[in-house]
């Protein structure tokens, strides 16, 4: 495969460090762009990532020293139209990536605040992308991180974003149907949308990747140096639930099921996303065409795996015990869940293992950090709910402190 010259929006997150890596690993050119703004927010919060990851600075230093291409890394905000045009322009990339969101549902949920700036930052970074790509590279193509959270839990099968119905006589592509299921994710339908009328309007082309919840802490091949090391959020805005209950059972804390814990999702482990990722990469659509894609290995209920991050922790010597809590959430229990996933497979997407096998990687992962966890063990608690109540808690809470 020639050589790409790859722009990642959002370099330095969960996903964008790991990606950085993966792409510079295969070959390719690779320059970005990233507002640091995970590493404020997840300080806001009181909260740190349970590894340890280092600062923007020593991660630059470690990609000089372990790969031979030069990288074009910068700290700059996606909101600032003229600077990523500008950057864009000057780089010529033939691929974006675009990780560049807040990817939280309950920081979003938090109050007007929390909502609103989550909706500008990804609903107006990502038409500032459009636009930027449209006017200086609208041959490349535009890889963007959707979620699987757009479609809801709907009582049908979930195609991979199209229904293709009779339309008066011929047919028609229509996107299907989004219920999403918080002010994060009504954020990801808008961006969905404008992405395709932007293909539609000016014959861009893009992969829209409907992602279902990824966890890990590592990827294939990657070098032993902990200035690559990606984050791992456990908090209750930016830890995802693997993650979370792994975290919970480094340190003996009850696994916390929200509910009655038969909500089902789709599952990824980080090392996939990699793969998905380049297979997407290295077969662009045509000119015009918006590529709706599911990505995730397989689904499973919260309850299963509360139950698999138990069996594997008590294999490793770490019993825990599983605590079902009041769901903060407004989210259906027991519902229908029937994704396709034919298009990753097509483009030969091969499951890398079972996730048992990945949880067991991410116990031995998170176990040196056990204390770090243990500081912060509070934040294991979900307090923000969709609701509202919260709000009312915690400033009674105020009143009666001050
Ligand atoms: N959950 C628990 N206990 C916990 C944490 C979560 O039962 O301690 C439950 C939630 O109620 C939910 C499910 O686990 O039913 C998934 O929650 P999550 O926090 O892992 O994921 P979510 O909020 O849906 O968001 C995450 C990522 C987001 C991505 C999305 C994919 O943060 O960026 O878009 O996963 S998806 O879930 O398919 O929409």
């Amino acid at each position: 495969m020639p050589e790409r010259s790859i722009f990642i929006a959002g370099f330095d997150g969960y996903l964008g460090w790991p990606l950085t890596q993966h792409l510079l690993q295969c070959g390719h050119v690779v320059a970005g762009l990233d507002a640091m703004l995970r590493r404020d927010q997840v300080a806001e919060l009181g909260a740190c990532s349970a590894i340890p990851i280092a600062s923007p600075q020593e991660r630059m230093a470690a990609l000089g020293e372990h790969f031979h291409q030069a990288t074009d890394l910068r700290t700059g905000n996606m909101l600032d139209f003229a600077t990523l045009r500008a950057f864009l322009e000057e780089f010529q990339p033939d691929t974006v990536v675009h990780l560049a969101e807040i990817p939280s549902a309950a920081w979003s949920m938090i109050d007007q605040a929390h909502s609103s700036f989550t909706q500008h930052n990804n609903v107006i970074g990502t038409l500032n992308l459009l636009w930027a790509m449209h006017e200086v590279c609208p041959e490349a193509h535009l890889v963007k991180l959707g979620t699987m959270g757009e479609y809801g839990t709907p009582a049908m099968p979930i195609p991979e974003g199209f229904f293709e119905p009779e339309f008066r006589g011929r047919r028609d592509r229509l996107p299907f149907p989004r219920q999403a299921g918080s002010f994060y994710h009504w954020s990801k339908v808008h961006d969905s949308n404008n992405t395709m009328f932007a293909c539609r309007l000016w014959g861009l082309r893009s992969t829209d990747i409907m992602q279902g919840v990824v966890f890990g802490t590592g990827i294939d091949g990657q070098a032993e140096d902990p200035r690559l090391k990606t984050r791992l959020d456990f908090d209750q805005c930016f830890g995802t639930v693997v993650n979370r209950f792994c975290c919970q059972a480094v340190i003996g804390h009850p696994l916390t099921p929200y509910g009655e814990g038969g909500q089902k999702r789709g599952f990824l482990p980080l090392r996939d996303v990699m793969q998905c990722l380049s297979l997407v990469i290295d077969s662009p659509p045509e000119a015009g065409d918006y590529r709706v894609i599911n990505q995730f290995d397989a689904c499973y209920t919260v309850n299963e795996i509360a139950s698999m991050v138990r069996q594997v922790a008590a294999g490793e010597g770490m019993e825990v015990d599983i605590l079902p809590l009041e769901n903060p959430r407004l989210e259906s229990t027991y519902h229908e869940y029937q994704p396709d996933r034919e298009k990753l497979s097509a483009l030969g997407y091969r499951p890398s293992g079972s996730p048992r096998r990945e949880i067991r990687l991410m116990l031995e992962d998170l176990s040196p950090y056990r204390e770090r966890i243990e500081a912060r063990a509070k934040l294991l608690l979900p307090d923000i709910r969709w609701d509202g109540q919260h709000r009312r808690l915690r400033a009674l809470g105020r009143e009666a402190a001050g």
